[in-house]
């Protein structure tokens, strides 16, 4: 009984990253900095409602601020707009759309392409259905299926 358990608690820790929230590291190991290409990073990643961006970089050598289209574009840092300096900034991605964040540091942004854009599509229980291929689906219920037969 014992070894079922801990089977259906393998499995269940197999699945659930993909229905919980993914941190992503913001550059990975270059982390938060400049002269770095933040478009190919982001390129192929799919981010959702829920994920959690993670922004590292030394004290005081930057910053973070999220920006609107127009402000991405130009480097032009609005008023209003909260600027994080914590070195170990965490974004949790609440709504939908496109999310455009900029260092606020001297010419970073200008000059050092310091600036990241991304879409966020909707939360991830909605995603994870739609995603999971139906054939990896069908296996899991094949699974889950023998495990309530050896468990009778
Ligand atoms: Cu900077």
């Amino acid at each position: 009984m014992a070894f079922t358990q801990f089977i259906v608690l393998a499995i269940v820790a197999i699945l659930f990253p993909s229905i919980m929230g993914m941190d992503f590291m913001v550059g990975d190991d270059k982390g938060w900095t400049t002269n770095f290409d933040y478009q190919a990073w982001a390129k192929g990643k799919e981010f959702h409602v829920g994920d959690n961006l993670v922004f590292k970089y030394p004290v005081e050598a930057h910053s973070v601020i999220k920006v609107n289209g127009t402000s991405f574009q130009q480097c032009a840092i609005s008023a209003g707009n909260g600027t994080l300096t914590s070195r170990n900034d965490v974004i949790t991605l609440a709504t939908s759309g496109n999310k455009w964040y900029i260092c606020g540091v001297a010419k970073h942004c200008e000059v050092g392409n310091q600036k990241l854009f991304i879409m966020v599509s909707e939360d991830n229980s909605s995603a994870v259905r739609g995603s999971i291929e139906p054939l990896y689906y069908g296996w899991m219920m094949a699974i889950f299926g023998i495990l309530m037969m050896v468990m009778v």
